[in-house]
C-alpha cells in the first residue's frame, strides 16, 4: 500500500550535509541578505555538521512576499491538482527515507530506530494522508467551497523536526494556502532537504519558503503584517508571547505548547505491557515529547512491584551512538535543553525526592542524561508540576480511580494521559474525566495522521491532525 515503509536502495555514503546551506526563497536557495550564518552541531559528538543562513529582516520580507506571489496561483488550482503535488511529496519522503533518517539522526540526536521506524513514516503517512482531502474539501463538514486563509507562518521545534514540518505543511497546503516556515535553530537541516524535495516533485516556486534562524526571526515572521494565520509548536513561554503579538490582528493562530502527562497503572494492569508502555511513554526520543508521560501514577497496592520490574526494564536500555541501529536511548538535542533537565533534576533532589538511574556508561563527548527514576515525589515538587523534556520519569503513587483524576488534572498542562487497565469501563470513565487532549488506554506515544492532536489549558488551542486540522487552515 501507498502507507507502506520503503526504505530507498543502499548507497555507500547514505547523506550527504553539504558545508553549507542557503535559505529556501521563491524555489531558491540562497544566502541570507546580511551574509551571516550560524554553525548547526551533532549532539552526540559536538562535531560542526554545516553552516547555515541565519535569516534577517530582509529576508523574512522576501519569504512573506514569494508565498503572498505564489497564493493566487496555488489556491486557485484545482483541489486534485494540489493533491497531485502532495502525492508526490510523499513518495520522495519514502524514496528518501533512508537519507532523511540519517540526518534526522545525525542533526537531533535521536537514534535511528526512531527516525527509521516512527519519524519518517509518520512523515509520508502526514502527506499521504492530507494530499486525499485536497480534492474532497466540500466534503470536510465545513460547507461547500471553505477558503484557504492565505500566507501561514509556521514556527516548529526541534524535537522532531521532520514530523513537526510535516504537521504544519501538509493541511496548508491541501487546502490552498502558502507557508513561510521557520525550523529551530539547532535542527535546520531536514527543513532544508525538505525544500529539496518540494524542488524535485516541482512545486510551484514560493508555495514553501524555509527560512533558517533564531527565536527573534519566528517573532518577525509571525508579526509581519502580510501572514494570515500562525502555526506555532514550542514552549509555553513563547506561545504566550506569540499569542500575544497576534492579539489585535486578524491572524488565526493555533498553539501546541508544553505538556506534563501521566501514565497511569491500576493493579490489574499486566505488568510487563504496562512496564514497556511506561518506558515508551517517557524514554521514546530522550523524553523529549510534548506529550510525554513524565509522571507515573501507580495504584499503591502493585507500586513496588511495578517498580522493581521498571528499574530491571530500565538497566537493559542501551545509551549511546545514535547511529547504531541498537540504541534505544541518544543524545539530548543541544547543550541548553541538557542543562534544563540537569537544573531541574537537581531540584528534584534538593526537594527531597529519590533519585535512581541505572549502571551506564555516557560518552564523553556530546550531550548526555541517563534514564533517570524519581520516586517519594510529592504534588508540590517542581519534578512533578513543570515539563522536564528529558529522560526523567516522576513516580507518584494513588488509591482509588478518583484520586488518580485529581492528581492527573493537578498540572497547568492538558496535552497527554495514559490509562492502564483491563476494565474498560473504566477507561472510558476515567477518560471522560481527563483533562487531556489525547487519551491513551493501554498504549502510548501512538499517532496517527487521522487522528486531531492538541492540547487543553496551558498545552495550547486548535487541533493538528484529522479533519479537524483543516479546519486550522480553512476560513469555514
Ligand atoms: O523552545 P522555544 P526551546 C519546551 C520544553 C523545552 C522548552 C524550551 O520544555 O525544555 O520548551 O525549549 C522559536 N517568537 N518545548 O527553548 O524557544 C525557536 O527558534 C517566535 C516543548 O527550544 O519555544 C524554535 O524554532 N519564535 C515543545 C521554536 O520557537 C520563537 C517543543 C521553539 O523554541 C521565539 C520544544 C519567539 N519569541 C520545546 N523564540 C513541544 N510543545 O513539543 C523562540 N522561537
Amino acid at each position: 500500500s501507498a502507507f507502506e515503509y520503503a526504505p530507498a536502495p543502499q548507497s555507500a555514503s547514505v547523506v550527504d550535509v553539504a558545508p553549507s546551506y542557503g535559505l529556501f526563497i521563491d524555489g531558491e536557495f540562497r544566502e541570507s541578505a546580511d551574509g551571516k550564518v550560524f554553525k548547526t552541531v551533532s549532539p552526540s559528538t559536538e562535531e560542526v555538521l554545516s553552516e547555515v543562513a541565519q535569516a534577517g529582516s530582509e529576508d523574512v520580507q522576501a519569504a512573506v512576499k514569494a508565498a503572498r506571489r505564489a497564493f493566487e496561483k496555488w489556491s486557485a488550482l484545482p483541489g486534485a491538482e494540489r493533491a497531485k503535488y502532495l502525492f508526490r511529496i510523499a513518495r520522495i519522503v519514502q524514496e528518501r527515507s533512508r537519507e532523511l533518517a540519517v540526518l534526522e539522526t545525525l542533526d537531533n540526536g535521536k537514534p535511528i530506530r526512531e527516525t527509521r521506524d516512527a519519524d519518517l513514516p509518520l512523515v509520508a503517512a502526514h502527506f499521504f494522508y492530507y494530499a486525499g482531502w485536497a480534492d474532497k474539501l466540500g466534503h470536510a463538514g465545513y460547507g461547500p467551497d471553505p477558503k484557504p486563509l492565505g500566507v501561514a507562518a509556521q514556527v516548529i521545534p526541534w524535537n522532531f523536526p521532520l514530523l513537526m514540518l510535516a504537521w504544519k505543511i501538509a493541511p496548508a497546503l491541501a487546502t490552498g494556502n502558502t507557508v513561510v516556515l521557520k525550523p529551530a535553530e539547532t535542527t535546520p537541516l531536514s527543513a532544508l532537504f525538505f525544500a529539496d524535495i518540494c524542488r524535485q516533485a516541482g512545486l510551484p516556486r514560493g508555495v514553501v519558503n524555509i527560512i533558517t534562524g533564531d527565536g527573534p526571526v519566528g517573532a518577525e515572521l509571525v508579526a509581519h503584517e502580510d501572514v494570515n494565520k500562525v502555526a506555532f509548536t514550542g514552549s509555553t513561554a513563547v506561545g504566550k508571547e506569540i499569542a500575544r503579538t497576534v492579539a489585535g490582528t486578524r491572524k488565526k493562530l493555533t498553539l501546541e505548547l508544553g505538556g506534563k502527562g501521566a501514565n497511569i497503572v491500576f493493579d490489574d494492569a499486566p505488568i510487563d505491557q504496562t512496564v514497556e508502555g511506561v518506558v515508551n511513554g517517557i524514554f521514546f526520543n530522550q523524553g523529549q515529547v510534548c506529550c510525554a508521560g513524565s509522571r507515573l501514577l501507580v495504584q499503591e497496592s502493585v507500586a513496588d512491584e511495578l517498580l522493581e520490574s521498571l528499574k530491571r526494564r530500565l538497566g537493559t536500555l542501551r545509551v549511546g551512538d545514535p547511529l547504531d541501529k541498537n540504541t534505544d536511548i541518544g543524545a539530548i538535542n543541544s547543550a541548553e535543553q541538557l542543562a534544563r533537565i540537569t537544573a531541574l533534576a537537581e531540584a528534584g533532589e534538593a526537594e527531597g525526592a529519590d533519585r535512581w538511574s541505572p549502571a551506564c556508561e555516557l560518552p564523553s563527548s556530546g550531550y548526555w542524561f541517563a534514564p533517570t527514576l524519581f520516586t517519594g515525589v510529592s504534588q508540590a515538587h517542581r519534578i512533578a508540576r513543570e515539563e522536564i523534556f528529558g529522560p526523567v520519569l516522576s513516580v507518584l503513587t494513588f488509591r482509588t480511580p478518583d484520586e488518580a483524576v485529581a492528581k492527573a488534572n493537578n498540572t497547568p498542562y492538558g496535552l497527554s494521559a495514559g490509562i492502564w487497565t483491563e476494565k474498560g469501563s473504566r477507561i472510558l470513565k476515567m477518560a471522560s474525566k481527563l483533562r487531556a487532549g489525547v487519551v491513551w488506554s493501554n498504549t502510548f506515544n501512538k499517532f496517527d495522521p487521522t487522528s486531531p492532536f492538541g492540547g487543553y489549558k496551558e498545552s495550547g488551542f486548535g487541533r493538528e491532525g484529522g479533519r479537524h486540522g483543516l479546519e486550522a487552515y480553512l476560513d469555514v
